[in-house]
């Protein structure tokens, strides 16, 4: 059996940091599929998982999964169906969790009744599923997305617990893996490959900041916040550096970035297109795409070194990001130690001979660099024999310890307990999210906002280009809508409609479809940032650019993390003028 909260979603798996050789994780699932595992799919969104496929949908209210969780193992110890050896053996602290789960901490029970409560799944539908996991080897796998709602450090810890007390962690098709269909290469057999890698030299500049954490830092310098168990200060940024980004697809709550954004005194951007964040910077520096240099690509956990040749050459001024950097570092006076005298090709071709030399020390085979280059490509030895996820831990947990302060699995963590967080105690625990469907906040805003990734594109890039843009509905970014949502907001396909909540308000083209659960709606993120009148923060945003209407606020004190699956909005049909797309206008540029 195989649960998957979020899914594996075909769209997301076509992808991989670092690039993909082969795409191979929908023939696993076709083949898990023929072999009569069962599929369970825990997620809004039916096509989380591809259509052809027996699977069972269940789909609770969204940033509920840890509450389903926690049902599902109540009845394990209800019906004694949890794995008790294998918790004193391996895990570390289930006796400090039993008591929550049961209500002796709280008087709150978190049986299945409890749970159906909260996630609007029937509970003899998690009972059900219990015995079904207890019965057989289970698979669980939970979807990054699922992380990314308030307090998404939960769902993760529960999901570890759960299987732990399933006992199967470290055999063959049990256990827990975190991100399956998330990316391409999550759960692919490893090869033995060498990295491949720029020198990244160190960074004089020790200060940092979680990454979601932008605006607070920009509008907030000196204020000190809790990051993992520390205290830190926000620092006071005058010059924002942006290159390899588009902030205003990546932050949330856009109205209150923008205002943050107006706060250093200059912004430098390096882009290939005229994006939001281009139209917003003092300077633009513009940029070659990979079409126009030479690189190779060679995914961590991919089999494949590719050879990823120059088709184009550099159009109009553009330069590499290396190249300006290169200058940059020449201007600074460090120009040799940025470069070691090396250009893009030298560069490469070093890359490539000092895997290869690390290649020849563990008997990996590897051409020389020419003939790779003239090739093309080049495939690593795949092994015969799959590998098994903590199988060392499991045979000894004493020799082959986890990297945890006790070497166990910790349900409880004496760690982050230590930082007494109300917003991340010791042990899983269901904490209420900011905004979701159970709350009264429903009255005034009674959808949930599902931001997920992109259908046919990857976030906002080349959103001007005909696979995005066949996607669009009336020229907009399209929103799925539950058929009973829409006909009670007299909303058909293809119309024009506004999606709000106090954040903010956009419009998008409607798609109803049964594919999302009722109360559930999706707009995908990545289109471009288009308000009405820019000079106007919070003016209507025109083109369906969800992050003007999700939350900014991190995950809880331990993680920091973005919660953009977190959000409640109402939806209404857009009545009047329907203001054109200009989110894709080119400025005019004088010739210099
Ligand atoms: N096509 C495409 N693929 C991509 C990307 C892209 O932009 N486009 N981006 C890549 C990147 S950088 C990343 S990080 C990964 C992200 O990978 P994921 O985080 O897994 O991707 P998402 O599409 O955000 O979410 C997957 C599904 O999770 C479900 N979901 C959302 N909220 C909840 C919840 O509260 N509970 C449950 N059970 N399910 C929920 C939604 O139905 C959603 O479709 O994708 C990568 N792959
Ligand atoms: N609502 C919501 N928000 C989200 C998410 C979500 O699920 N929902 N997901 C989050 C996640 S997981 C991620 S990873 C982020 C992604 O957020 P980002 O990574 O910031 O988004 P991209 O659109 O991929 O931005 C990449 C930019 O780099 C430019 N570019 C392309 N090639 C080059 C190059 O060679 N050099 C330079 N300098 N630039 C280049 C592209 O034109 C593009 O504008 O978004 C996050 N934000
Ligand atoms: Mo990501």
């Amino acid at each position: 059996l195989l649960v998957a909260f979020g899914g594996i979603s075909p769209k997301n798996s076509q992808v991989s940091k670092d690039g993909i050789g082969q795409h191979e994780t929908q023939d696993y699932v076709r083949k898990a599929n023929r072999a009569g595992i069962g599929l369970v799919q825990i997620s809004p969104i039916r096509d989380d998982f591809i259509d052809e496929v027996d699977v069972e949908w269940i789909a609770p209210r969204p940033n509920t999964d840890t509450a389903l969780m926690l049902g599902i193992a109540h009845t394990l110890v209800a019906e004694g169906l949890h794995d008790r050896e294998f918790l004193d053996t391996y895990c570390a602290g289930y006796e400090r969790f039993e008591p929550y789960l049961l209500g002796d901490t709280d008087g709150v029970v978190k049986d299945a009744d409890w749970a159906a409560n909260i996630t609007g799944v029937a509970a003899v539908r998690l009972r059900a599923l219990a015995r079904r996991m207890a019965g057989r080897r289970t698979m669980i796998t939970v979807s990054w997305s699922v992380q990314r709602c308030d307090h998404g450090e939960q769902p993760c810890w529960m999901a570890i617990t759960l299987a732990a007390m399933l006992g199967q962690i470290g055999l063959p098709g049990g256990g827990v893996g975190i991100g399956y269909g998330s990316n391409a290469t999550i759960g692919q057999q490893a090869s033995k490959m060498p990295n491949l890698g720029l020198p990244q030299g160190a960074n004089k500049v020790s200060n940092y900041i979680p990454m979601a954490r932008v605006v607070d830092m920009l509008l907030s310098p000196g204020v000190a916040y809790n990051f993992n168990g520390e205290q830190l200060t926000y620092p006071d940024i005058r010059m924002v550096y942006w290159a390899g980004g588009n902030p205003f697809h990546k932050q949330q709550d856009l109205n209150r970035f923008l205002k943050a954004w107006q706060k250093p005194e200059s912004i430098i951007v390096h882009e290939p297109w005229w994006t939001p964040a281009a139209r917003r910077a003092d300077v633009v520096l513009p940029v070659t795409t990979t079409l126009e240099r030479n690189d190779i690509s060679a995914g961590l956990r991919d089999r494949f070194f590719v050879a990823m040749y120059q088709a184009v050459p550099p159009v109009g001024d553009a330069l590499s990001d290396y190249d300006i950097f290169s200058g940059l570092a020449d201007r600074l006076g460090v120009a040799k130690e940025f470069t070691e005298g090396r250009d893009e090709m030298e560069w490469l071709r070093h890359m490539y001979t000092n895997a290869q030399r690390s290649a020849k020390k563990q008997k990996i085979e590897m051409p020389e660099f020419d003939a790779f280059w003239d090739r093309g490509f080049w495939e690593f030895h795949t092994p015969e024999d799959s590998s098994i996820l903590f199988e060392g831990f499991r045979a000894d947990p004493n020799k082959m310890p986890l990297k945890t302060p006790s070497g166990r699995i910790e349900i409880f963590s004496k760690t982050i307990d230590g930082f007494e967080y109300d917003d991340c105690p010791g042990h899983p625990t269901w904490l209420e999210p900011a905004e979701w469907l159970g709350s009264e906040k429903v009255v005034k805003h009674p959808l949930h906002l599902i931001s997920n990734q992109p259908l046919r594109r990857m976030h906002s890039q080349l959103d001007f280009c005909e696979p995005s843009k066949n996607t669009k509905i009336a020229g907009r970014e399209p929103v799925s809508i539950h058929p009973d949502d829409a006909a009670a907001r007299q909303i058909s396909r293809g119309d024009v409609v506004r999606l709000f909540n106090d954040r903010g308000a956009c419009l998008a083209g409607a798609d109803v479809t049964e594919s999302v659960r009722q109360g559930v709606v999706r707009l995908s993120t990545g289109a471009w940032l288009d308000p009405m009148d820019p000079a106007d923060i919070g003016s209507l945003e025109k083109h369906g650019n969800p992050n003007v209407l999700t939350i900014d606020k991190g995950s809880s004190s331990l993680a920091q993390s973005c919660i953009a699956q977190t959000a409640l909005v109402e939806v209404e049909l857009y009545v009047g003028d329907v203001p054109p797309v200009t989110a894709f206008d080119t400025p005019e540029i004088d010739a210099i």
